[in-house]
């Protein structure tokens, strides 16, 4: 395990790894608040990873992060941590490299982030994402049953179980019909981990979390590809941006306000499941106008349709009901829809136009 060096730096290998230990110490820790806690979070490299770990440095929390390996190095979204993240290397595929993460690191709490998060290609590799999405869950959290079962483990579930919904808004209690091959995983994910809470005792508990975005969103998910797209063509650098169904409807947040919300829910005395969500939808084509008139266009004039966009089985509409997360964790989102679009145009809009800069300034280089 090694200190994160910043971009340039070395990824962490398990380079100071003791050898597994059988029957090592598998006493449950006990969880008091005056022990430092240790936080390991799978999924550090994606966009809830990185808030997550800022959020808990934050709170004084040690955070090791799980990184798989590959060969370039995939840290932007984390290299301003540097120096105060460690990281370690590890695979849900691999039962052997989660077990030895949890011997090396001993983390007070897991945050299982790390999944094939894009819908769309749960349809093009859809046995992929049942390993990575779904028996992933069960990989990790037999690592922490045999490891250490006082760890406190969160298991990153999705609103997308409830797919084609039965009811609206949707709670914890509303039942699930997943659309897509990833729904299918997280839905099995989403039961293991109550499986595992009510046959081992495990403190794991299920956040239902709803669509959230921030600067840091993917380019593929449709708001970050909406507000970098009026970006792009604000600058010049695009004419039109091809979508696919703009009637979907989705609840969609803030990701820095939902990280809270993971961490709020492995800090009660009791493991349950939480639905968290702004209470309020809107559709794609909104999500375009607000984008396009931040940077004073008219998205009907750029968005196209595309209909190689369109999925094999759509979930039109997702409203959540987060009224338990407010009254148990006093949880509630700070950033309504309008300013988070606005923040991600925003920042795409800096992000071009400071590459444009640095390519106008770049002194001329002489091909060889
Ligand atoms: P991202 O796609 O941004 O990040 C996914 C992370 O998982 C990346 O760090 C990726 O690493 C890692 N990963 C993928 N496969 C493996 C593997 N086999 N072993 C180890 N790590 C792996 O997702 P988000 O941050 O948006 O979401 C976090 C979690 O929350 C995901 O599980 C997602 O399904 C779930 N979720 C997200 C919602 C949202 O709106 N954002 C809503 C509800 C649930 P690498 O960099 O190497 O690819
Ligand atoms: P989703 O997010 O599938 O809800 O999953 P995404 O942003 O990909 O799609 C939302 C809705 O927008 C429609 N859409 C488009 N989507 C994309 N990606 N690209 C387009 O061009 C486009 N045009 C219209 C989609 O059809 C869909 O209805 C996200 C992920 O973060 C999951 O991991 C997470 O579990 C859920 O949110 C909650």
């Amino acid at each position: 395990m090694q200190q994160m060096r910043g971009a340039q730096g070395q990824r962490g290998g398990r380079t100071s790894a003791a050898p597994p230990t059988p029957g090592a110490d598998r006493t449950p820790r006990s969880y008091t608040a005056a022990m430092t806690k240790t936080a390991l979070i799978t999924g550090i490299t994606g966009q809830d990873g990185s808030y997550l770990a800022e959020f808990l440095l934050e709170q004084d929390y040690r955070v090791v992060g799980m990184t798989r390996r590959s060969s370039t190095l995939a840290d932007e979204r984390i290299a301003h941590l540097a120096g105060r993240l460690e990281l370690i290397e590890g695979d849900l595929l691999d039962q052997a490299s989660l077990v030895a993460a949890l011997r090396d690191v001993g983390p007070t709490e897991v945050y299982n982030l790390a999944a094939q998060s894009f819908v769309p290609t749960s349809w093009n590799q859809p046995v992929l994402t049942g390993e990575f999405t779904g028996l992933g869950v069960t990989r990790m959290l037999e690592a922490v049953r045999q490891v250490d079962p006082g760890i406190r483990f969160y298991q990153a579930s999705s609103s997308e179980m409830f797919g084609k919904v039965r009811q609206v808004p949707q709670t914890e209690l509303t039942p699930f019909h997943p659309r897509s091959p990833y729904g299918v995983a997280k839905t099995y994910g989403h039961f293991l981990t109550v499986n595992y809470r009510e046959s081992y005792g495990l403190h794991a508990v299920s956040g239902i979390l709803f669509n959230h975005e921030s600067p840091r969103r993917g380019l593929e998910f449709v708001s970050r590809k909406a507000t970098d797209g009026a970006a792009r063509i604000a600058l010049g650098l695009a004419t039109e941006l091809p979508m696919g169904n703009l009637d979907a409807e989705r609840d969609w947040g803030f990701a820095g306000d939902y990280v809270r919300a993971m961490w709020l829910m492995l800090q009660q005395a009791e493991a349950s499941d939480y639905v968290i969500a702004t209470g309020v939808a809107h559709s794609v084509r909104e999500l375009c106008r607000i984008a396009f008139e931040r940077v004073g266009l008219d998205y009907q004039r750029h968005v196209t349709l595309d209909p190689r966009l369109h999925r094999p089985a759509e979930v039109d509409h997702l409203l959540g009901d987060a009224t338990r997360a407010r009254t148990v964790l006093g949880w509630q989102p700070t950033v309504t829809f309008t300013e988070l679009i606005e923040m991600m145009v925003d920042a795409d809009v800096e992000r071009h136009e400071a590459r444009l800069r640095g390519a106008r300034e770049a002194p001329a280089t002489s091909r060889p």
